[in-house]
């Protein structure tokens, strides 16, 4: 806002001094977008990605910008993933820079078109207005990226419960395999 002066934020300071919003979803917050469940992980219940807001009010005119963290693993071979969503005011776009690790962000519009467009170290996504989105992380290491996107734009993730994403994405004999859901 106009009482705002720059300031850095230093995503290695994390967990020492961070200021922003901290969102951390288990297996069991979760559990229900994947195909299958898994005993061993409910009764774990292990982070599955946690998320690190700057400091910002969700407001026209700002910028939010987070880092993701999604750990590797699968439920009974489906990669770990995280929840996607449409933005609530739909014609705001977003971009994704790869920090580490490899993934997919599934993306479709409600009209059924459906894109996977890889993430990684130096590949930036773009993701238009209308594009609902989603990150499935298909390396075993963690996968990091940096976001951002207009502040106000909302998270709507009610539609992607009801109508999941096209494909889901598991661990295959020589790679990944897209299943139709
Ligand atoms: C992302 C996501 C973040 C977590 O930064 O919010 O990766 O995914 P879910 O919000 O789907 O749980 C983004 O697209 N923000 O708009
Ligand atoms: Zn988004």
């Amino acid at each position: 806002g106009k009482d705002m002066k720059p300031f850095v934020v230093n995503f290695s300071d994390i967990g020492i001094d961070f200021k922003g919003n901290h969102i951390v979803r288990k297996y069991n917050d979760i559990k229900h977008i994947f195909k299958t469940t898994d005993p061993t992980l409910e009764r774990e219940n292990p982070v599955i990605y946690e998320v690190f807001e700057g400091p910002i009010q969700e407001k026209e005119g700002e910028l939010m910008f987070l880092i993701t963290i999604l750990y590797p693993g699968t439920v009974n071979g489906e990669f770990f993933m995280t929840k996607g969503h449409y933005h609530t005011v739909e014609n705001t776009a977003e971009v994704y820079l790869g920090l580490r690790g490899k993934g997919l962000i599934l993306c479709q519009t409600k009209k059924g078109e459906f894109e996977a467009v890889e993430i990684g170290p130096n590949k930036v996504v773009y993701i238009p207005p209308f594009w609902a989105h989603r990150t499935v992380n298909i390396s075993d290491e963690p996968l990091i990226f940096f976001a951002v996107y207009p502040a106000h734009a909302g998270h709507d993730y009610e539609t992607v419960e009801k109508e999941g994403f096209k494909k889901r994405i598991f661990r295959g004999d020589n790679g990944i395999l897209f299943v139709e859901q």
